[in-house]
Order: structure tokens, then C-alpha cells, then sequence
């Protein structure tokens, strides 16, 4: 298996069932051997029969039912643990990380030695349709975090990025040693970010233009984002220091 791509879902009927076709496609026209992984947390309206419905017809799905809604950090998490592909990618199901991008970013992870294809809302001209407290939060927290923790890109925090699985494991363990648990949080891209560049790999942007959902609600209304925000800002400073901390490394 080339290429697992690791999905998160809490009521995505819709979206599931145009998601899965539309990886398939990108899997057939670059001749990708790739897997599709959905976690869904037993959502209410289906969307894990859905995915068992498209299973038939797309017999690379996998699906990871969880018995309530657990968050998507530990959604992620469990879906890479399920999974078989030497490439790893985690993207969110409603296409605000449109699939497109999965070519080159597995492109540049795959061919070129030491880099990661990143996903990035903020290259050039890319689109970052969204509220306009949510562009403000993400905006702030992204060059609060480029700051502190000098990861050199203008995206941390989108968490749609190409990874080997033999550098996310090199990568939590070393995080693990440290006492970081990236799938902690929402926003697990922030600490990968940081701990790939801790380890010499280079964080390579790809535009990565971000839409508004079509179908489907939010999961994270305006009070949650905000907590996400605040916490992380804090979340930031404390990485940054165990970071920094020299141990032995075993
Ligand atoms: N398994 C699981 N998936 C979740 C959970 N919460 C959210 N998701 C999924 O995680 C992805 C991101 O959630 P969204 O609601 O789109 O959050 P958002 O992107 O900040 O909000 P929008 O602006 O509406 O797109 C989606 O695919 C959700 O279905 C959860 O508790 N468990
Ligand atoms: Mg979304």
C-alpha cells in the first residue's frame, strides 16, 4: 500500500460519499495504490453506513467505528494506527482541504529526500474562505507559532500535509520522549510541524485552497475555535520548551 489517506467524520453523509469517489480518482490517475480510512464516531446521521455502502464499490475503504463522538485529534490517531500505506495523509471530509492537492503533496514527500509537501492556506493568492473571526484567530495563532517555534512556513496549524510513516513514527517517539502528544489537540499539524523541523526535515508549502463546507454543519462553532485558539497559544510556549529540553534519546 502507497498511500493511506486518514479522514475524520461526525455527520458527513454528503460529504463521504463524494469524498471517497473523489480519492479514488486521484489514486487511479496517478497510479497511487491507496487506502481511505474513515473515523467516524457512531455520528447520528449515518455516515458509517454510508461508508460501508461505498465499501462495495471501493473495496480500499477502511472503516474505524468509534462508539461516541471522541474528538479529532484521537479520531486521526486511531485512524494512522488502522492503516497500511508506507505515505501517510490526514485530511477533514467536508473539502475544505480539497483533494486536488494530494498529488503534489505526496509528490514532494515521496520523491524528494527530507521533505514533507505541506498544505498551506497562505501561499500567493490561495483562497482561506471562512468567518471572519476564524480567519482573524488562525491568522494570529499561525505567526504567533512561526514565531516561538521558528518552523519557517506560514501554514502550521491546517494539519493536511504527506508524511512517510517511517518519519511520523521517528517523530512521535521523539515527541513521546518529551512528554508531547500531538493527538492531544484539534490541531495536531502545529506539533508536527515543530517536530519535523526539530529533526532536520523541511516543511515544503503547497497552496492549499481552503472552501467554505456545502454540505454539512460545523463541529467547531465560534466558542469552541476560540477555545482551540486560546489554548493553543498557551500550548505553543509549552512545546516550545520541551523542545528544548536536551535528553537522552532511546
Ligand atoms: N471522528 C470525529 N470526527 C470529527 C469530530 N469532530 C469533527 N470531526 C470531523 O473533523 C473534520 C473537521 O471538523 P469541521 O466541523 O469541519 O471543523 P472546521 O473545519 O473547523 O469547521 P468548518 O468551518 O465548518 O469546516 C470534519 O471532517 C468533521 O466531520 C469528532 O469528534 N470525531
Ligand atoms: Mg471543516
Amino acid at each position: 500500500m502507497d498511500l493511506s489517506i486518514i479522514t475524520a467524520t461526525y455527520n458527513e453523509k454528503e460529504n463521504i460519499s463524494l469524498l471517497i469517489p473523489a480519492l479514488n480518482k486521484i489514486f487511479a490517475e496517478n497510479k497511487i495504490k491507496g487506502e481511505v480510512i474513515v473515523v467516524d464516531d457512531s455520528s447520528p446521521d449515518g455516515t458509517s453506513e454510508t461508508v460501508l455502502k461505498l465499501k462495495e464499490k471501493y473495496p480500499n475503504t477502511v472503516l474505524v467505528k468509534r462508539p461516541g463522538k471522541l474528538g479529532i485529534g484521537s479520531a486521526y490517531f486511531d485512524g494512522i494506527k488502522a492503516s497500511f500505506g508506507k505515505y501517510l495523509i490526514m485530511m477533514d471530509a467536508d473539502f475544505s482541504m480539497p483533494p486536488s492537492s494530494i498529488p503534489e503533496l505526496y509528490r514532494i514527500t515521496q520523491q524528494e529526500t527530507g521533505k514533507i509537501g505541506w498544505g498551506s492556506r497562505y501561499l500567493g493568492d490561495t483562497k482561506f474562505e471562512t468567518d471572519f473571526a476564524h480567519l482573524i484567530g488562525t491568522s494570529f495563532l499561525n505567526h504567533w507559532v512561526s514565531f516561538w517555534l521558528n518552523t519557517g512556513i506560514k501554514d502550521n496549524t491546517l494539519g493536511f500535509f504527506c508524511i512517510s510513516r517511517n518519519h511520523f513514527n521517528l517523530l512521535l517517539k521523539y515527541a513521546e520522549n518529551r512528554g508531547i502528544y500531538p493527538f492531544n489537540n484539534t490541531l495536531y499539524g502545529l506539533s508536527l510541524a515543530a517536530l519535523a523541523v526539530k529533526n532536520d526535515l523541511r516543511l515544503v508549502e503547497v497552496p492549499a485552497p481552503y472552501e467554505r463546507r456545502i454540505y454539512g454543519q460545523t463541529k467547531i462553532p465560534f466558542l469552541s475555535g476560540l477555545k482551540i485558539v486560546f489554548k493553543d497559544l498557551l500550548y505553543t510556549l509549552s512545546l516550545r520548551s520541551k523542545l528544548s529540553k536536551k535528553i537522552n534519546e532511546g
